[in-house]
């Protein structure tokens, strides 16, 4: 598939500092050492619906990963795939008489206009499942040879005890790895399974539904977590430095996805750092398709609103909180566009070499984008009190803002 254009990075002088990041996997802040060539996977859309707040905030966290990389002077793999297959995708299709196909291109192209409008940086490889099949079918094939995975009525488990490192991505307990599997997408009281828990990697054909050549394993379409599984091995290799998403993808997805790959190359983790966004709520609930309480992108937009000031919205919260979507996190985001359109529009103004410092230190910092917005506003409000003399100085704020945060003033 097709990404969407990336926008231009302004240089900047000086150095980027070194990110260091909260690792799911073993609690704690882990500064990666990517070397030259940062790799990057980030679980895309399933593209049944419009891109809303919650999907924006998230992709906002990975893309300041891909611009404090980017501003150490590496170059950053990135990695995102499309769920353009699976369960929420037929049934959304079906309820409104669409093609599942057409419905999922549709929402694609608008889920990569929103990107655009945003400034969020394309991935290198934007891959769809249904593209990644022939792919996939092999590693079913390779996990059942091995013996972690079984057969069930024609359907293909995972098995979850083949895996010695089972439950590491998490560190949840069986119950609560139950309820959640229960709630996103799992099928933890089929009868006959090994285990509750285990994910389904291939499903045979069903009546109605499409379905792939799977060799050996049949005709039918792939599950849901050795689909990024696949993507990313193949694109990334194993010991990837961040796989990211938001924190509904703990489990059962990022658990089951290392544990795939585990039981493929014998390797733990898949990922060197498990990177969380928070989930955004509205009126007291998860964002979410299913809910339908949802604030779309594209809906703002059309409605006039500035999507440098949408951008500034989510940036204003810390990547890893849950928070909630208000009218004024708006307006306090089109306030403080304003406020700094302003500041950037005389050609001198307060120093800002200390600023872009400060901004670099917070981005490297678990990507602390309230502090670095705070450090802009005491900036910008100094340029409105008192003004400064240092020529060029609001280009260079607005070259930073730009390059570090993804907002064009
Ligand atoms: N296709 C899969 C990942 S492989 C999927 O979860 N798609 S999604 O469309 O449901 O979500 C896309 C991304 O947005 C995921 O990383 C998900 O964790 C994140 N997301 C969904 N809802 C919210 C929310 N309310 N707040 C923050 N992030 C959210
Ligand atoms: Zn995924």
């Amino acid at each position: 598939m097709h990404a969407w254009p990336a926008s231009e990075i302004p240089a900047l002088p000086g150095q980027g500092r070194d990110l260091r990041i909260h690792d799911t996997a073993t609690g704690a802040l882990v500064t990666l050492d990517p070397g030259p060539v940062a790799r990057i996977y980030v679980c895309g859309i399933t593209p049944y619906d419009a891109t809303h707040m919650g999907h924006a905030a998230t992709y906002n966290a990975f893309d300041l990963v891909q611009r404090v990389w980017l501003d150490t002077q590496r170059q950053v793999h990135y990695v995102q795939n499309v769920t353009d297959i699976d369960d929420p995708l037929l049934e959304r299709a079906q309820r409104d008489g669409l093609d599942w196909s057409a419905l999922a291109e549709k929402e694609t192209a608008l889920f990569r206009e929103d990107m655009t409008a945003l400034r969020m940086l394309p991935p290198r490889h934007y891959i769809g499942a249904v593209e990644a099949i022939p792919g996939i079918v092999p590693l079913v094939e390779r996990l059942r040879d091995a013996g972690a995975a079984y057969e069930l009525e024609g359907d293909v488990y995972f098995s979850v005890e083949s895996d010695p490192n089972f439950g590491k991505v998490s560190g949840l307990d069986a119950t609560a790895m139950r309820l959640l599997s229960a709630e996103r997408g799992g099928d933890p009281d089929r009868p006959g399974k090994k285990n509750p828990l285990d994910p389904m990697l291939w499903m045979a054909a069903r009546e109605g539904e499409p379905s792939w050549d799977g060799a050996s394993l049949g005709r039918g379409r792939p599950g849901w977590h050795i689909e990024c599984v696949a993507i990313a091995l193949d694109h990334l290799g194993m010991g990837f430095d961040v796989q990211g998403g938001g924190s509904d993808l703990v489990f059962p997805h990022h658990e089951m996805g290392a544990s795939h790959a585990q039981a493929l190359t014998g390797e733990f983790p898949m990922a060197k750092a498990y990177v969380h966004a928070g989930m955004v709520a509205l009126d007291g609930e998860k964002m979410s398709k299913s809910k339908g309480n949802l604030v779309f992108v594209s809906k703002l937009r059309h409605d006039g609103v500035d999507p440098a000031a949408i951008r500034l919205a989510l940036l204003a919260h810390h990547y890893r909180a849950d928070w909630e979507w208000t009218d004024q996190v708006l307006q306090d985001a089109v306030d403080r566009l304003g406020r700094w359109r302003a500041a950037v529009s005389r050609p001198d103004g307060p120093p800002a070499e200390a600023l872009v410092e400060e901004m670099r230190q917070a981005l490297a910092a678990d990507l602390d984008s309230p502090a670095a917005l705070a450090a802009i506003d005491r900036w910008a409000a100094l340029q409105d009190e008192r003004g400064g003399t240092d020529e060029g100085a609001p280009g260079v704020v607005s070259r930073a803002v730009d390059a570090l945060l993804g907002v064009a003033l």
